[in-house]
């Protein structure tokens, strides 16, 4: 059964098109620097925004029209699969990714919960095989049911905390079955929202606890994704324990955890946390742990994840500019964790927001590539930092210097002349560069 009749596979047509289910930007198979742009922005799509999301908000009702929406429970599950594979082949999206409760749905008890799970993941297996469509990544809901209400690894109570390791340990099996890339922790719950009841460093040491858990499980069962830790400062709690890519990073380490993860950052987060997604890119490139892009969007005016698809050029230049720095995104890739607004109600709004996004970081990966290619960056960063290469500066970096022969230096060297940073400048720079791409 068809869910997308109206749409047919996306091509790519360039700039001059103006069609607007086709790629103005998205060629999948266009090289910039050495990569395809499909090997480059490993593009997935978020199973819980494209297949779940109803449109409800706290104020009204669903508003969604979706072909599936006729059916119920397991039925209604095995539509979506249908959906999504369609919906993955006419984008030439290559990528998915999920929580279990997106993908099944939750039954009276645990073993009824994992039954749905098995049927629907085999299911999936099939269709990936048919496909060639992978899992980016795949992650458990350990936030929604009200059970989680404390927390999950963080929770107080030692029979939930059990409940999540189970559900955590099904979560593992099934990414191991549908050969997942990666697994994702985004720690829905993970925080608390009043210290007057809590004991901070206890739920810590308990969610460290659960993570050398999962460890150990994945190695037993050689499951080889890569882990991912997602950060985000606020909502649901009003302190989430992984604040940001370098909160994260501190955790990991305090633990021994650190050579076990890297992050799947998100735009939207990265502006909750008061960074942009460029700061937590970078955070998590200098020490070498960035693993995957949620890519989507905040709205700078509401204080919250809207989770817009990402559609600023300046941010998804800067994204890929920071990905190419760092040499890629290795087993990572950009998903859109992002969800049509309630007001894009039809079917056919979820390829054209699809759309938007792709040639949006298209766009910036053509943008990146070419603020490489002609060395705009680079070179203004090693100017600025030049003093280092040679005299005081050279010894700063070879370890050479001490206190006092700093003392020294600067008692001869007076005064000391800075120069003009030129911000300014550059940023109608980075206008040039992006339009002219
Ligand atoms: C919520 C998160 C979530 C994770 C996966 O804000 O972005 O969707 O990506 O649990
Ligand atoms: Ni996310
Ligand atoms: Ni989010």
């Amino acid at each position: 059964m068809s869910y997308f009749k109206n749409v047919s596979a996306i091509q790519f047509e360039g700039k001059g098109s103006d069609n607007p289910f086709a790629f103005k930007h998205y060629d999948p198979k266009q090289v910039v620097l050495g990569k395809t742009m499909e090997e480059h922005l490993r593009f997935a799509v978020a199973y819980w925004h494209t297949f779940n999301a109803n449109g409800t908000d706290p104020f009204g009702s669903a508003t969604m029209v979706r072909g599936w929406d006729q059916f119920n429970g397991l039925d209604r599950a095995k539509a979506r699969v249908e959906a999504n594979f369609e919906f993955m082949d006419k984008l030439n999206i290559p990528f998915y990714a999920f929580h279990d409760v997106d993908i099944a749905p939750e039954g009276e008890t645990l073993q009824e919960t994992n039954k749905n799970l098995d049927v629907i993941v085999a299911m999936l297996k099939d269709n990936m095989k048919q496909s060639g469509k992978k899992l980016l990544w795949n992650t458990v809901n350990m936030f929604s049911h009200p059970r989680f209400v404390h927390g999950a690894g963080t929770t107080c109570n030692a029979d939930v905390y059990a409940y999540a390791g189970a559900q955590l340990k099904k979560g593992l099996e099934v990414g191991k079955e549908l050969g997942a890339e990666n697994y994702v922790f985004w720690g829905g719950r993970e925080g608390y929202e009043t210290l007057l009841n809590t004991d901070m460093g206890f739920e810590l040491d308990n969610l460290a606890r659960l993570y050398h858990m999962a460890i150990a499980y994945a190695k037993e069962i050689g499951f080889d994704a890569q882990f991912l830790i997602e950060p985000k400062p606020k909502e649901p709690t009003k302190h989430q324990y992984d604040f940001d890519a370098a909160t994260t990073i501190a955790f990991l380490q305090k633990y021994g955890l650190k050579d076990h993860f890297k992050l799947n950052l998100e735009a939207n987060h990265a502006t909750l946390a008061g960074h942009t997604f460029e700061h937590e890119i970078r955070t998590a490139a200098i020490n070498g742990m960035l693993g995957s892009l949620d890519a989507n969007q905040g709205d700078l005016l509401l204080g919250w994840d809207t989770d817009e698809f990402p559609t600023d050029l300046y941010s998804t230049t800067l994204t890929m500019y920071e990905v190419l720095k760092a040499g890629g995104l290795g087993r990572g890739g950009v998903n859109f964790d992002a969800k049509v607004r309630r007001g894009s109600f039809e079917a056919e709004d979820l390829f054209l927001a699809h759309i938007a996004g792709m040639d949006s970081f298209a766009w910036g990966l053509k943008a990146a590539a070419k603020l490489i290619d002609e060395n705009i960056l680079d070179g203004i960063v090693e100017n600025r930092y030049r003093s280092f290469k040679e005299g005081i500066g050279a010894d700063i970096v070879a370890g050479k210097a001490t206190l006092a022969s700093l003392e020294q230096y600067a008692l001869q060297n007076n005064p000391i002349k800075n120069e003009s940073g030129r911000q300014e400048r550059i940023r109608l720079m980075l206008s040039e560069v992006i339009f002219s791409v």
